[in-house]
């Protein structure tokens, strides 16, 4: 039974495409897609050219050159070109993004990768998606194409963007359309950050709606980061006093570097530490017995979290003597399906970063159904009083979209919530 869910921690098709080492084009949409984006490039060449890989001289080499391929293309000048295409529809990040990356002396984005004009979307999602969408949208997949056309081996797309901004929400939701229509047998992988709870976007319950829905029916897989999530682990795990998005965008490159760079694939055991920046390891199975039978089900709502998939990846010290075998508990996963389809590990003895041993979990399960319940109820509040809505229409996103959306999401928690 193939049930298509797409609040996809991670999808295993995606996994696969990525362990063969091919090309992954990056598309780096508004200003959190370019942030982060710059951010995850820097973490991946620094990693691959860490000294301390704490393997042998060969099996650095081949790691090195295996990101290379993913992420990196020709160089000029001696200098690693990223794999990515820049659009933003005003031209501060952009600028500052270009130069950072120059700045470091190491690796660079190449000089017609990008695409700006003058004005952004005003966190106004039809806006993006409806203008700016179709006035650029040759531009924009002419540049991708170009760094496709680079690639040997082309294993999908990279697509980061917030959900709660207009560019990167809705010109991000429009591209991907794009992609999906042109790269059909591509995967296609949005990096969407979910907004924080408060104080941010007035309309960002629309626009995450909107994204949401869109991104549904034309992405393979959505991997999600919640900044309110990695705010916390900033604050409490690692004591910055006063957090910016830069220290919040490290993080995030640091978990996805560690998801990202090479592997091998097996089976194996293990006894590690939890990574150091605090991944959720909450995935025990409920306790056997108690509660009684018939309270059973309510309290695995409450407080068990059923995943569809679990991927582990392990890197350094001793991966081979290391024991998931808790991972392979069927109590963890839904009834159809069987841990065996349902649970992979991927290992290689070459260190991450600094850290001797360090250990990645990426989750497709529950625990997003709380949040996406609670940005489908706000926006629905608002849009029962037709607040806003005027902005959208006005752009050709109608009251009709808004309801295909709700309805869309609403059958995504149901299935999530009947796991
Ligand atoms: N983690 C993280 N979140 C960011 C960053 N920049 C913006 N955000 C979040 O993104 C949302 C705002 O979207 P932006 O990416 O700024 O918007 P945009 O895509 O540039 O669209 P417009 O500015 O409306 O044209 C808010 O939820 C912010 O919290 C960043 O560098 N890192
Ligand atoms: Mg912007």
């Amino acid at each position: 039974m193939v049930l298509r869910l797409p609040i996809a921690h991670f999808f295993e098709g995606v996994c696969f495409g990525l362990f063969l080492s091919m090309s992954i084009v990056t598309v780096q949409l508004g200003q959190c897609g370019n942030q982060i984006g710059f951010e995850v490039f820097d973490a991946l060449f620094n990693d691959s050219h860490c000294p301390r890989g704490l393997c042998s001289k060969r099996e650095n080499e081949a790691y090195q050159a295996s990101c290379k391929e993913r992420f990196f293309s020709e160089e000029e000048n001696g200098v690693p070109l990223a794999r990515a295409v820049l659009v933003d529809m005003e031209p501060k990040v952009i600028n500052q993004t270009l130069s950072k990356a120059a700045r470091s002396g190491r690796w660079k984005y190449g000089q017609h990768s990008c695409f700006c004009q003058k004005q952004g979307s005003g966190n106004n999602w039809a806006y993006g998606y409806s203008v700016h969408g179709p006035r650029h949208e040759e531009s924009i997949m002419n540049l991708i194409q170009k760094e496709v056309e680079k690639c040997d081996s082309l294993s999908g797309f990279f697509i980061i963007m917030s959900m709660a901004g207009g560019t990167g929400s809705g010109l991000g939701a429009f591209i991907t359309q794009n992609l999906q229509d042109q790269y059909s047998s591509a995967l296609k992988m949005n990096q969407i950050i979910w907004p924080y709870g408060t104080g941010e976007v007035i309309v960002q319950n629309y626009n995450s709606v909107l994204t949401l829905s869109h991104l549904y029916r034309s992405s393979d897989a959505l991997l999600v980061h919640e900044n309110d999530a990695v705010h916390k682990i900033c604050a409490k795990l690692m004591n910055i006093k006063q957090i910016s998005f830069c220290d919040i965008n490290q993080v995030l490159a640091h978990q996805l570097g560690s998801v990202f760079q090479p592997t091998y694939s097996g089976e194996g055991s293990f006894h590690y530490r939890r990574n150091p920046l605090g991944i959720d390891w909450q995935v025990r199975p409920p306790l056997l017995g108690l509660p009684p039978l018939g309270k059973m089900s309510v309290n695995r709502e409450i407080h068990f979290n059923t995943s569809i998939a679990n991927l582990v990846i392990l890197r350094g010290k001793d991966v081979h003597s290391a024991d998931v075998g808790a991972f392979k508990d069927p109590a963890l996963y839904t009834s159809w399906l069987e841990p065996v389809h349902a649970f992979n590990v991927w290992k290689t003895q070459r260190a991450f970063r600094k850290y001797e041993k360090s250990a990645a979990l990426v989750s497709n399960s529950q625990s997003l159904v709380k949040p996406l319940d609670r940005i489908v109820g706000k926006a629905w509040n608002m849009f029962a009083s037709r607040a806003y809505l005027h902005q959208y229409t006005k752009f050709g996103i109608e009251e009709e979209d808004f309801l295909d959306s709700f309805t869309l999401l609403e059958q995504v928690i149901a299935s999530y919530c009947n796991l």
